[in-house]
């Protein structure tokens, strides 16, 4: 059966229909799905039953498939993990606004999700378009963040969370700053980069910093710009992570099991600036 595209938001998010990743996908159909993601940020394909390898298959077919973790609320064997752990708590920072891993020189490409066990209510995935959100800012803002690095760290959003113990709050990696402008590498589409990792703007002082943050968060995650995710058991959510904020909604962490399966597509390039003048970069809006 040929894919199927469904628009769900327009240039942002689509389900994919037509397609079963049990089988490895033929030269067209790859071919489809890569079209596909250079175009929406957000791509859904549904009862998507597969195991491991057929997952770390999909996630190959846009790049070096990395890193995988099974992201949950459950202990190894099966048993609801309390949310005063550590592991828990340091979980819970994904309820932030963020990308993933925005302290890599070169941030994961993409990631991906595969639902396993979903509460009956709750537990949602957010989306934000930051393409959208940079083409509605004001051009003196654009101007300014185009010119404009910052600084990301695993401890910030630790702390953001509420952790204080140092041993808590260490991070396995040395910040990275990047250019908050970038270039979007599926699209070549403009896009930004900052959430809850990061620490700083370069030449703001932290009052600034903390402003401007606060700013660009607000306006980005603005209804028009965000997605909301509703899990079926077996949907296979991939988001373009140069491109999007994410974070989960709140669920019964306590009391109701929630697992999916993790995938990321590493190997790009780190975020690069907008190569060009200033000028052609107006243009483009
Ligand atoms: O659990 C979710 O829905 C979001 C997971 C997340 O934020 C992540 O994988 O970075």
């Amino acid at each position: 059966m040929p894919l199927r595209l469904h628009v769900v938001c327009k240039g942002f998010v689509a389900e994919i229909h037509g397609v079963d990743l049990s089988v490895a996908p033929d030269h067209r159909t790859a071919g489809a799905l890569r079209d596909a993601a250079r175009s929406y940020a957000v791509m859904v394909l549904r009862d998507q039953d597969i195991d491991y390898e057929s997952f770390l298959r999909f996630a190959g077919m846009f790049g070096t498939a990395g890193r995988c973790d099974d992201i949950s609320n459950l202990h190894e064997d099966g048993s609801i993990r309390v949310p005063t752990s550590l592991e828990s708590r340091q979980a819970a920072g994904n309820a932030l606004w963020h990308t993933d891993m925005p302290m890599l020189v070169a941030p994961p490409l993409a990631a991906m999700l595969l639902a396993q066990e979903i509460p009956a209510t709750g537990g949602e995935t957010q989306f934000a378009d930051l393409a959208a959100a940079l083409g509605a800012l004001a051009p003196d803002m654009r101007r300014r963040l185009a010119k404009t690095n910052a600084v990301h760290e695993l401890e910030t959003i630790r702390r953001r969370m509420g952790l204080t113990d140092p041993g808590e709050i260490r991070g396995e990696y040395p910040p990275a700053e990047h250019p908050v402008v970038c270039l979007d590498p599926f699209s070549g589409r403009l896009s930004m980069l900052f959430g809850a990792h990061t620490s700083y703007f370069t030449g703001m002082s932290p009052e600034e910093s903390s402003a401007m943050l606060d700013q660009l968060l607000r306006h980005s995650t603005q209804e028009e710009f965000v997605y909301t995710h509703r899990w079926r058991r077996y949907d296979l959510l991939m988001w373009n992570n140069r491109r999007v904020l994410h974070r989960v909604l709140p669920y019964g962490v306590a009391t109701d099991r929630r697992r999916l399966w993790r995938a990321e597509v590493v190997g790009g390039r780190r975020p690069r600036r907008w190569p060009q003048s200033m000028r052609e970069l107006f243009a483009r809006f």
